[in-house]
């Protein structure tokens, strides 16, 4: 038996040797990484290493009778040497080292493996986008997975470029500091509910596609403006499709003590809203549409037009598709949106979908909800915690 140590820059090359070496039906035994030092110790350099061998034959031990287990004939496959590799790999397999070996071999060559499909992949988004300044490809990339659109990923890291000097972008602090301001920048804040008249009450209504958490949000701003701001709240609910939505109204409605009206068509509307005169605040609460309901969307328009809302806010989901909030965007904007509420980021794995779409409508950002309980888990929208969240760092 021959036994041969081979290292090359990547497995492949590795491999190759082994076979110019030892031909095709080389067995291999090992394979790890190794760290190499070049110039002068400076420069780490990670080598592939393969051990193989040739002209290995295990046979099985003299002493030891094993019970061969009846071996299905198998036409296609020639007979004598299917039994016969059969049995050797049996008795490999039955000693306890070369047991311990392979599965260590195993683990191992999947750990290479993923570095090399990361690696790989790396390699083609680096030939895919050119543009991408090298020292920042890893933000790039950070930005990329959190499904923040590669155009606009591009364009932030380029920005940075620009903004900081050649020798500042090896300073991972400085440099995800400035990548968070720009983020910040990205996604305009559209402040709080506020009312500025003087007379009447200050309408607000909130619509979007099913389920995104629009009574739920209605439900902690009134808190929110009755319990800590001690304003008069009235709520307003044209969900009248299901009696359960009407009852989930209710039920905060009457926690909090404030009056709820249920509209059923568009034409009540000024009455209603005009009998509340005394709140100053008025919030509509709007049952979900699916963007494709064309007729329920224009429904949808005529209730706002006749209740003639000072704010109208978009609920969209962090956990929905980009596919989905896109086309919720371009759906009721047809109807009227005038500000943005992003609901479930903590659910929402990825961000980026935020910046695509503050982005690309050029809305303000009103309020982010980040939970389900009333009525904490609601913020003013700002761009700053959700830089934090798409860079990574969810506490600090
Ligand atoms: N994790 C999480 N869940 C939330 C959040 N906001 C709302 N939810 C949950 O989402 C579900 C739907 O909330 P609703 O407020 O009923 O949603 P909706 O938009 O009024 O739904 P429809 O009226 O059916 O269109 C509920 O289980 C809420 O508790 C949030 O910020 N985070
Ligand atoms: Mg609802």
């Amino acid at each position: 038996m021959q036994l041969q140590t081979f290292q090359g820059s990547s497995m492949a090359e590795a491999m190759a040797r082994v076979k110019s070496a030892l031909g095709a039906d080389a067995v291999i035994l090992h394979t790890r990484t190794v760290q190499h030092r070049r110039w002068l110790g400076l420069k780490r350099v990670e080598l592939y290493e393969i051990t193989a061998g040739k002209g290995i034959n295990v046979r099985t031990p003299v002493n030891r009778s094993t019970p061969e287990r009846p071996v299905p004939q198998n036409r296609s496959s020639p007979a004598v040497s299917s039994s016969s590799v059969r049995s050797n790999a049996q008795s490999l397999m039955q000693t306890p080292g070369v047991q311990n070996a392979a599965l260590l071999g195993l683990t191992q060559e999947v750990t290479l493996l993923k570095s090399m499909v990361k690696d790989l992949v790396s390699e083609v988004r680096h030939t895919k986008t050119p543009g991408v300044p090298e020292e920042l490809f890893d933000q790039y990339l950070k930005l990329v997975e959190n499904l923040v659109a590669d155009e606009l990923a591009l364009e932030i890291t380029r920005t940075l470029q620009k903004q900081l000097r050649p020798e500042l972008l090896a300073d991972t602090k400085l440099v995800r500091e400035k990548l968070a301001e720009q983020i910040e920048k990205l996604i305009p804040p559209a402040g709080p509910i506020q009312r500025t008249k003087l007379v009447g009450p200050h309408v607000v209504a909130l619509i979007g596609p099913t389920g995104v958490g629009k009574t739920t949000t209605i439900a902690k701003l009134a808190a929110n403006l009755k319990l800590r701001e001690k304003r008069k709240v009235g709520l307003i609910t044209i969900d009248t499709f299901r009696i359960a939505a009407i009852d989930q109204l209710k039920k905060y409605a009457d926690i909090l003590g404030a009056p709820l009206r249920i509209v059923a068509t568009p034409e009540e509307m000024p009455s209603v809203i005009a009998s509340m005169n005394d709140c100053e605040f008025i919030l509509i609460d709007t049952a979900g549409r699916s963007p494709n309901d064309t007729m329920k969307l224009n429904e949808l328009k005529r209730f706002l037009e006749l209740a003639g809302p000072d704010e109208v806010h978009l609920v969209l989901s962090t956990t929905a598709s980009e596919s989905c909030v896109n086309l919720a965007m371009e759906k009721f904007s047809e109807v009227r949106v005038d500000k943005l509420i992003f609901t479930k980021l903590d659910e929402a794995a990825q961000l980026g979908v935020v910046l695509n779409v503050v982005r690309r409508v050029n809305k303000g950002l009103a309020y982010i909800t980040t939970g389900q309980e009333v009525p904490n888990d609601i913020e003013v929208g700002h761009g700053k915690k959700l830089a934090r969240m798409i860079l990574g760092d969810w506490t600090s």
